[in-house]
């Protein structure tokens, strides 16, 4: 066991993040043992869903899809809504807490600024701005990919003298009505799954709402349902068929061809896909509709008919959902919605797209548009997305065992972000990172990802410990493939031709390099039993 400093408090384990994944860690450790402890700069417990308390931020998981694997957690919670609000999944984070008694593990209001390893006592020394806070043997990063925002360079905009709203810094104190909408003249740039939640909530209450469009959501029939029976029994069974099937849901892959079907089955099959709602239609639909050109344009035209049924308007329409698709369907990523294209047809909300009248400047009161048309805002939301995954690390520091990079730096080289398995990383000892770079995260409901990741993070750590080893560490020749393996895929691939943060192309000057595990869960899942099998090959272990 290595030596820890007396004045520092020290842990098996040190856990950044009160998320699913931090919360799923400690309960790990404990099983185990093992002493752990989280530290979150937050107030409380959720990790995403503490920070996003936008004006109809809801989770586009099904339920009971998206929630913790333990049995003493799932068999005393109920959800209300088949796809919850930020509200409920807030209720069912504080039954977590309690039910876990997590609070004795945990520090929060706590922002950490420096991780740093000793390669000689095989220690991790984590610190904020005041200092060194704890030591711990291993260090779990648990921060998901979406933590930092991004704000694009608008001319002018130091002059608005709005209300200026930021997704994941909406003010605590939200009405029960979302009254601090009513009446406004809100401008929403950005059409993201975020943009889309908000633009709902928004065009109802407000008097006059812009929405700056540069690129149409392709979005999908959520399918809510309220006093929501799932058709599904929470047993071990359940959670670990999400881990089988596509998206990390229960529903198995579809393994019919778009080329092998006539069209009106192809009619019949998306019609059902539709009517069920959620991602069926992108995680269940053809096996070849991301391969074959035609039977992506095939499924775009079905999803536009849907659409254009909808607006009354059809430049409108036209604008939604266009003739020649923005990009690939599916290739970026698409959101649930509700009722979001009924609001183009109130008299009050305006679709502004941008790439025909691009925002020219701010002044004072609103936006001026390039053909000088003055959209008068006093609440502005910027649901402008962020820099994801890699982008998750670069406002704290993770130091590299040799203390010349920091891990954010590592990872955002000109070459781009290499690891291993989209879980640890050379130069970074004893570290695990979930729901991150090179990860199938955003093809994975949340929970499912998780649970398989920190279930192999668990099984290296016992045998880190049972090898009595100091530290654990990637060899490169295996990141390299790793890495290999989904530039192979992703090469070529419609989904580099999205601009999305799938691909970091959403962030200018980044590099234009698919982040994620193209394969999906259930293939993410087996290369992670395989590689626990061989003893988790690629990885050295030092005494
Ligand atoms: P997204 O999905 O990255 O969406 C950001 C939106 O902001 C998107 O519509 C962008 O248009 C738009 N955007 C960004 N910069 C600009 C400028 N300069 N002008 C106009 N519009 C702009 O972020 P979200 O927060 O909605 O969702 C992120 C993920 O969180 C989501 O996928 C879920 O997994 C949860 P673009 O499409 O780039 O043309």
């Amino acid at each position: 066991m290595p030596a820890p400093l007396q004045t520092i408090p020290y842990y098996d384990i040190a856990i950044l993040g009160a998320g699913f994944s931090g919360i799923l860690s400690v309960y790990e450790a404990r099983k185990r043992g093992l002493s752990a402890h989280i530290w979150d700069a937050q107030a409380d417990f959720g990790g995403t869903w503490h920070q996003n308390r936008y004006p109809g931020a809801r989770v586009d998981s099904e339920l009971p899809h998206y929630e913790i694997p333990i049995p003493e957690v799932y068999e005393t919670w109920n959800w209300l809504c088949r796809f919850p609000d930020w509200r409920e999944i807030r209720k069912y984070f504080a039954h977590v807490v309690k039910v876990l008694d997590l609070k004795k593990d945990t520090t929060l209001n706590t922002y950490i600024t420096d991780a740093s390893f000793d390669e000689s006592k095989g220690l991790w020394t984590i610190s904020t701005k005041d200092g060194p806070v704890a030591q711990s043997r291993i260090f779990l990063p648990l921060v998901g990919f979406a933590l930092t925002l991004y704000k694009p360079d608008f001319p002018g905009f130091d002059k608005f003298k709005g209300t200026v709203h930021h997704l994941t810094q909406w003010p605590e104190a939200v009405d029960d009505d979302y009254g601090e909408l009513k009446g406004k003249k809100i401008g929403v740039i950005g059409t993201g799954a975020t943009g889309v939640q908000i633009i709902q909530e928004s065009g109802p209450r407000a008097k006059e709402l812009y929405v700056f469009q540069r690129t149409p959501n392709l979005a999908l029939r959520m399918g809510q349902k309220f006093n929501y029976k799932p058709p599904y029994e929470k047993t071990p069974e359940f959670f670990v068929s999400r881990r089988l099937c596509p998206g990390g849901f229960s529903e198995p892959e579809y393994h019919e061809k778009w080329v092998d079907h006539t069209p009106e089955e192809r009619e019949a099959y998306w019609e059902s896909l539709w009517q069920r709602g959620g991602f069926g239609m992108w995680v269940n639909n053809y096996a070849d509709y991301l391969t074959n050109e035609d039977a992506n344009l095939d499924v775009y035209r079905f999803w536009r008919k849907k659409v254009h049924q909808r607006v009354k308007d059809p430049k409108v329409a036209e604008k939604l959902a266009p003739e020649k698709p923005p990009h690939p369907f599916c290739t970026k990523r698409p959101s649930l919605e509700q009722n979001y294209y009924e609001q183009y047809n109130r008299p009050n909300v305006h679709l502004i797209d941008v790439n025909e009248t691009p925002i020219k400047e701010f002044y004072e009161d609103g936006v001026i548009l390039s053909d000088g048309t003055k959209c008068e805002i006093d609440t502005l939301v910027l649901a402008t997305g962020f820099d994801a995954v890699t982008g998750s690390f670069k406002n704290f520091n993770i130091w590299s065992k040799d203390h010349t990079q920091t891990v954010f730096q590592h990872w955002n080289k000109p070459e781009g972000c290499t690891n291993f398995l989209g879980i640890a990383c050379k130069g970074f000892p004893n570290m695990f990172f979930t729901f991150g770079p090179l990860s199938p995260a955003a093809f994975s409901n949340g929970p499912s990802c998780i649970e398989v990741q920190v279930e192999y993070m668990f099984k290296l750590i016992d045998k880190l410990v049972q090898g009595n080893y100091k530290y654990f560490e990637p060899k490169e020749e295996y990141e390299n493939a790793y890495r290999k393996r989904i530039d192979d895929i992703a090469e070529g691939s419609m989904f580099m031709r999205a601009k999305s943060w799938w691909n970091g192309s959403n962030i200018p000057g980044k590099k234009m390099q698919m982040v994620n595990f193209l394969e999906g869960l259930p293939a993410y899942a087996q290369l992670l039993a395989e590689n626990t099998k061989k003893s988790f090959e690629g990885v050295q272990f030092y005494t």
